[in-house]
Formats: structure tokens, sequence, C-alpha cells
């Protein structure tokens, strides 16, 4: 125990709030209730059983919002996660609760009793009818385009589970929950805190019942792949505990005893015979140690360790075989677990944690923020901040842990290994859930990965570069069936087995979304441009955007006077089928770009680039329609009083680069109506994605605004960002949107401050990056500049601009730049 306590202890002292005292967690940077929650004490199995769908829990439709009934979990969950296993701790006293995922965990793909057959071959030809629309588009008949394209765009396979059996989409399923009975009663308990500690990526849960002060600590670690729980206290003997499972409902399994600590469950999911094993293994310091019936008894120990891990036999592959079932099935979940939790017993506790925590903290210690450190208010529970945040007063310190908090949950759910984060990131706890918590292609998967680049977890992209080659195969057949083009796409929702077909819908409204590969491939080039890492682009990326873009090039329609357009195509999820909507060409103006300099950074294709360079100069321009809006459609029928969520026509503002104040001014206050005239509401992701695109246009105090919303509107009590229901998206668009506002490269120069809000008076902000593989700190006082330092990366040439003063010069790599203002102008010092 003092070896641990030494452990933490140096490991804590070593932050930045050096005061740090080793098991007050709540001074560091933490969430943390001081409650025990009100939850249910058991998981309630919504997701098979639409009966328990009752009352305001009843869904609008199943691919709409599956509201849980199980409500609180989502405000009151705390989570961890190491991008592979994720759990949430509940913490209440009688029993603890841990709902417990794996991120491959899914229903659906090829190998369900549909067949392979049945689930690839769901692609319509639909090429041969482009023609015919194009025509109806040229004869004004939009009716018929319209018409035609919902009638031949589709595809058969339904987007909710109770439509199809067995359901081929499929969706992540949860692989069950953990209870801990502790025999306590909360009668008479005081000093409850259940926390989050950001800095160690560790929870804990302490209070003190009949003199005795308990600690329960968990984290999941990422080098040794487990989950790892220890119940201690302050006097000897007081652990007496029970531990058991309750797995997955839609699967079917076996539990066996592994000694007197350990439990194996071996199951398949019903759905498409997925196979998983969940492994558990206790130790005990003092007691007795159990095992039966599928639990762990633990009888007056001093100190319990309960160490977990999972894995199920999905094997990612990039090449899949269309005619083999057991495409995706190649891992023996039975021999990894067992190899992890060998290692994870020979380690221990401890080393385990000290492990763990390094590992962590070399990514997360990278980026810090501070907001007027002068003004930050005393130590309150997270809830209560929030609440007084909601009545209009001001806390920079909440402000800094939400930032923070996006950090630690893009470390939480995506590491190299495995997929990328999902719509609930890792932590969904039912056996289905709202929108299948799938990969959405049309803003939230994209969205997920915007922090990752500045805010220095590069690494963290990885997981949505493998996902993005699980769907150029399958996508070159979507591609071809739809569209007659090279490359590949993807469409509106994908899974891990590489869906890439539209889904079913009977009007259209949502589901049209040939541009997901593109956008997607957006992500590579970010990736490229951030680390400069050319052995990356040359081996795995330019592929992906060459085919992207050979896609896009191929989908327009070039009209008879010479200009490229996208018929048909939709606002996702807005509107009617036009003849060209801003959305897909901005998106397009934005792959070819990174095609053309993703060719010229290795030398290769010139020709195609030439070609690519046509594309872009006969490409549709942008208009301004008549309340000087940017216009979202070819024709100008946007409505000023539309709030819709989705703000696409601003794709080249944010995430792109074709709309600036600064190369593009007119454009630039076309955008700003279309903000204005959406206002500065909506769904959680929605204010993530406008607080971005304010940034991006300089206007700091309107960027503010949408962040307060986003707090004040968009966030539940545990810092989740909500549509509602809970939805990660807006967690990473929120803190890649701050960002944005002390930092800006996209423009091909490095911005400081372009968007500070007169609210930060005071701060500083260290380790977030730009675009050329550079590294950026810098602090500012009554809102001036104050000192910057730029680390060159890659020594690649410099330029930096604040306010109007701009600065250039070379850089070697490994050298770090001093910058000041000095006699008004920008200098190296
Ligand atoms: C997009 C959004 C919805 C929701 C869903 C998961 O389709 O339009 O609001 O966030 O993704």
């Amino acid at each position: 125990m003092k070896k641990l306590y030494s452990l933490l202890f140096t490991a804590l002292f070593a932050l930045p709030a050096a005061h740090v005292h080793a098991t007050d967690y709540t001074q560091g940077l933490s969430i943390w209730f001081d409650t025990p929650n009100t939850l249910q004490g058991r998981a309630i199995w919504y997701g098979s059983r639409p009966d328990l769908w009752k009352g305001e829990n009843k869904p609008e439709s199943a691919g709409d919002t599956a509201r849980n009934p199980d409500a609180n979990w989502e405000s009151q969950s705390l989570p961890i996660g190491n991008g592979s296993i994720g759990a949430n701790i509940m913490g209440s006293i009688e029993a603890e609760r841990i709902t417990f995922n794996e991120k491959t965990l899914w229903r659906g793909g090829p190998n369900t009793s549909k067949g392979a057959e049945a689930y690839w071959n769901v692609n319509k030809q639909s090429a041969h009818v482009l023609d015919e629309i194009r025509q109806a588009f040229s004869e004004g008949d939009q009716k018929k385009a319209a018409m035609l394209t919902r009638k031949n765009f589709n595809s058969e396979v339904p987007y909710e589970s109770n439509r199809e059996k067995p359901f081929r989409f499929g969706n992540f399923t949860t692989m069950g929950e953990f209870y801990v009975e502790t025999g306590l009663s909360a009668v008479n308990m005081s000093g409850y805190k259940r926390i989050l500690s950001l800095d160690s990526a560790l929870a804990v849960v302490q209070f003190k019942k009949d003199d005795v002060a308990y600690e329960r600590s968990y984290f999941i670690s990422y080098p040794a792949n487990v989950m790892a729980i220890r119940f201690k206290a302050d006097r000897p003997g007081k652990q007496n505990l029970t531990f058991s499972y309750a797995p997955n409902p839609v699967s079917t399994g076996s539990m066996t005893t592994d000694g007197s600590n350990g439990l194996t469950y071996t199951a398949h999911l019903d759905n498409n015979g997925m196979q998983y094993v969940v492994r558990i293994y206790a130790t005990t310091k003092g007691g007795t140690l159990s095992n039966a019936d599928g639990k762990i008894t633990v009888k007056d120990a001093d100190e319990a360790v309960f160490l977990i891990t999972a894995d199920t036999d999905y094997k990612i592959n990039f090449d899949p075989d269309f005619k083999d079932p057991k495409t995706y099935v190649g891992v023996n979940p039975a021999e990894t677990t067992r190899q992890w939790m060998d290692n994870a017993v020979s380690m221990g506790y401890d080393v385990l944690f000290k492990q763990h925590y390094d590992d962590y903290a070399a990514l997360f210690n990278r980026v810090k923020l501070q907001l007027n450190p002068d003004q930050q208010s005393t130590n309150l529970p997270t809830a209560k901040r929030l609440q007084n945040y909601r009545k209009g007063q001001p806390d920079f310190y909440l402000e800094e842990l939400y930032y923070q908090f996006g950090r630690y949950l893009l470390i939480a759910s995506s590491r190299p290994g495995n997929m990328p984060a999902n719509l609930q990131g890792i932590w969904h706890n039912n056996v289905d859930g709202p929108w299948r918590v799938d990969y959405h292609n049309n803003i939230n998967i994209q969205m997920n990965y915007w922090p990752a680049c500045p805010t220095n977890l590069n690494e963290c992209t990885l997981p949505l570069v493998d996902f993005i080659r699980t769907l150029v195969k399958p996508g070159q057949k979507t591609a071809q069936a739809y569209f007659g083009t090279r490359g590949w796409t993807a469409s509106i929702s994908a899974n891990i087995f590489g869906f890439t077909a539209p889904l079913e819908s009977e009007d259209m409204s949502w589901n049209f979304n040939p541009m997901a590969g593109p956008w997607l491939a957006t992500h590579i080039w970010e990736y490229y441009d951030y680390t400069r890492d050319k052995k990356f682009l040359k081996e795995t990326g330019y592929d992906l955007i060459k085919s992207s873009a050979q896609f896009a090039t191929d989908f327009l329609w070039r009209k008879p006077d010479g200009t490229y357009t996208a018929a048909p195509s939709t606002s996702p999820e807005h509107g009617p089928i036009d003849e060209g909507t801003t959305f897909v060409h901005a998106v397009i103006r934005e792959i070819l770009l990174d095609a053309i300099e993703a060719s010229k950074v290795l030398g290769v294709d010139s020709k195609e680039r030439k070609q690519w360079q046509e594309v872009l100069a006969h490409l549709a321009p942008y208009k301004i329609g008549r309340y000087g809006q940017l216009m979202e459609w070819s024709k100008d029928i946007d409505d000023p009083k539309d709030e819709h969520r989705h703000v696409n026509h601003l794709f080249g503002l944010h995430p792109g680069h074709t709309l600036s104040p600064i190369t593009t001014p007119d454009l630039a206050k076309a955008a700003r109506v279309v903000l204005e005239h959406r206002g500065d509401g909506a769904t959680g992701w929605s204010m993530g994605w406008k607080l971005n695109q304010w940034a991006r246009l300089q206007d700091g105090n309107h960027a503010y605004k949408l962040f307060g919303n986003l707090l004040k509107n968009g966030t539940l009590d545990n810092l989740w960002d909500t549509h509602p229901p809970f939805q990660i998206d807006g967690n990473f668009g929120g803190t890649a949107g701050i960002t944005e506002m002390l930092l800006q490269s996209h423009m091909g120069f490095i911005q400081l401050l372009p968007a500070l809000p007169d609210a930060w008076k005071d701060g500083s902000i260290s380790g977030i990056c730009a675009k050329g593989n550079f590294e950026v700190d810098m602090s500012w006082k009554n809102g001036q500049l104050a000192e910057a330092t730029v680390f060159s990366k890659a020594g690649e040439p410099c330029t930096v601009r604040y306010g109007d003063k701009t600065l250039s010069f070379k850089t070697s790599k490994g050298k770090v730049y001093k910058l000041a203002v000095e006699a008004d102008r920008l200098i190296v010092k």
C-alpha cells in the first residue's frame, strides 16, 4: 500500500498543480459528484425490450432517438477507457455498478444467417439513371429528378433492429455489467465523493462509514489492456464483497471458474455468432476469496483487486472476401484475454497503475490550458459548477475542464489497434441504442476527430485511418453501382464490417450521402498536414486521397456549359434533391485541393493533377443569395427563419478552408449571415460545429457565446455532450472549437489568438499544434499576446500572423522560436 501511495504521489506531484495531495483527486482536473447517484441498481436491457420504451422514453422512431429509460446513466456515468475496453463507474454504496464494453462487439455483418451475399449485394445498380435525372434537371423538371433519385438511390437494408431478423446492418452492443455488492448501507455515510481524475485517468469513490474511510479506484490500461479495480479502507478486514457479472442479454454463453479467484465468460452474440470472452481475476490482501455460481466472494479482506479484460473474435479486414461470411472473424479471444490476464496478474495493481499512468500522461500532459487563472473559483462538484454557469456565473475552471475532458475522452476511446470512437465513444450501456451507436458519416465521426491533431493527439487519429481503409474495397462497389465512378465512397452510416451502401429510407430525407467517402478522406490529408509524415502519405494516405478525388471528379456532372455540378445531391438531412448543393461542392473542392497537394508532395500523378485542377476551375461557384446569405442549394430558396441543426453549406469555412475572412471576405460575410439565421441554439454537436465556424469567422465573442450555450444547454452533469441523447461528438467539437479560438493554421499560416473573447482576459496554452508540424505555446495578458513560442518539428518554413502583423521565417527541425510583439511588429526574439 505504501508503495502505491508513493507512486501516486510521484505521479500527481509532477503535475502543474504541485500542491495536489495524493488522495485528494478533486484538486487537479477532475469531474466529481458529492452525492451517490440516483441510478437503477441494475441494467434495464431496453435495447432488446421495446416494451420497456414507455412514456417519455418511447423513441420517436427507432432510427431517431431510442431514449434511454436508464436516463440518469447518461448524466451520472464516469467513463474510463483505453480505446478497446470502456467502462462507466456508478459508485453507489451498497453495490457498485459498472457498465462494460469492448469496441468491436457488434451485431450484423456478413456472418448472420442471411449470409454474406445478402449482406454485400445491397447496392442498387442505379448509375444508368443518372443521365435521365440530369436531363430532367436540364429541363427544369425538378420533380422528376427528385422522384428518380428517391426511387433509385436507396437500398433495402433497414436501419432499425426491430425491422429485420437477423439484423444485417447491426449495431454496437454492450458487453454487460458488473456489480460489486459491499454489504454496506448508505445510512450514516459521510464524505461521499465520486471522482474522475483527468490527470491520472483514474476514477475514485471515497466515503466514510462507521468511522472507516473506504476508497475504490478504477482505471483501464492501454499497454496492458486490462481494467483494474481496487477496494480498500483505512482499517483492516473491512472488505466483504460479492462480485457478479450480467452478460449482454442477446448472446448465449457460459461462465467457468478459474481456481478460487477467476471467472471466464465465453459467449457468442445470437445475431451473428460473434464470439467474445470476458475474463475476471480477483486478489486480496488478508481475508478469504471464494468462487461459485459465477460470483466471486471476498470475506474480511484488507483490500481486494479485480482485474478484468475482454476481447471478441473480430478481425479488422481491409480486403474482405465478399463470399466468406467469416471474413471479419480471426481472433481467438480466449487466447488474447488469457495472455493479457496472465501479464496483468504478474504485474499487480501498483505496477499496472504506474504503467497506465506513464502511458496516459505522456499524451494528456502535452497540452495545458489556463483561462484567467486568478479568477478561478473554489472546489465545487461539477454539477454544481454547471448549475451556477447556467445561471450566468463565469467559471473558467469549468471551461478548462471541459476542454481537457474532450482530450481525455479521445484518449480513452480512440487508441491505435482498434476501431474509432463511435457515437457514444465506447460507453453505450445497452443492447442497441440511438442510431445504432454507429459510425455516422455525415458529421458525427468526423467531428470526433477534429480535436485530435490540433490538441497534440495525432496517434488517436490512427483508428479513424484504419476504419477508412475498411471502407475502400466495399466502397468501390457502392461507387460503381450508384454512380459508375472510379474510386470509393461510403454512405450515411457505417459499421465495423465495411458497410458502405445507403440505408433504406422511404423519403430519402437523410440517407443520401455520397460525400461521406471524400469527407472522411480529407482527414487523411489533415493527419499528414499536421504530422508531415511522408512515409505515411506515401504508403497509406495517398491512395485513399487519390481514389476519393477520382470518385469526386467522376461523380460530378459536366453540364453543356462546361460547369461541373453535383447532380443529384442533397444538403445532408436538410431538404430538396438539387442539381448541386453547396455542401457537396465544398467537400469536392477540399478533397481535390488535398489530392493536388498530396500529389505534389510525393511528386506523382502530374497528369491527373491537371485534371483535378481543371475540375476545380470549373466547379459551380459559391453563390450569395437574396438575404446576403451563402446559398445552401443551387436555387435561392433559403429561409432566414430556418434553424436546422446542420450547417453543411459552411463546410468551406469549417472544417474546410475555402472560405475565410482573410482570403474571401465577401463569402465570409455571407457565411456569417447563415450563422445568424441559424441561431445560437440547436443540438449539442450542432452548437459545437457553430462554435468552430464562429471561431473561423474570427469573432471570439460570438464563438464564446456558442461555447457557453454548448455548456449550458448541451452538456450533462458528467460533462458528456447531449443531443439529446448522449452523443460524444459535441464534446470533441467543443474541444476543437476552443482550440480554433486560440490558434488556427488551416490557411497556410499560423494565426495566434484569432478569436480570443473578451472574457478570457489573461491566459496561456501550451503544446497545441499547427499544420506544418509545429507546436505552439502562448500566453496573453489583457487580451493581448504576451509571448509565443513555435517549436518546429519538421523544419518547415513558418508564417505567423497576429492581428494584422505577419512574420515569415525559415526554421530548423527541433528548434524553438520565441516570438513577441515589439514596436508594433511581430519579431523572433
Ligand atoms: C446526424 C444528425 C442527427 C444525429 C445523428 C446521429 O444524422 O443529424 O442529429 O446526431 O447524426
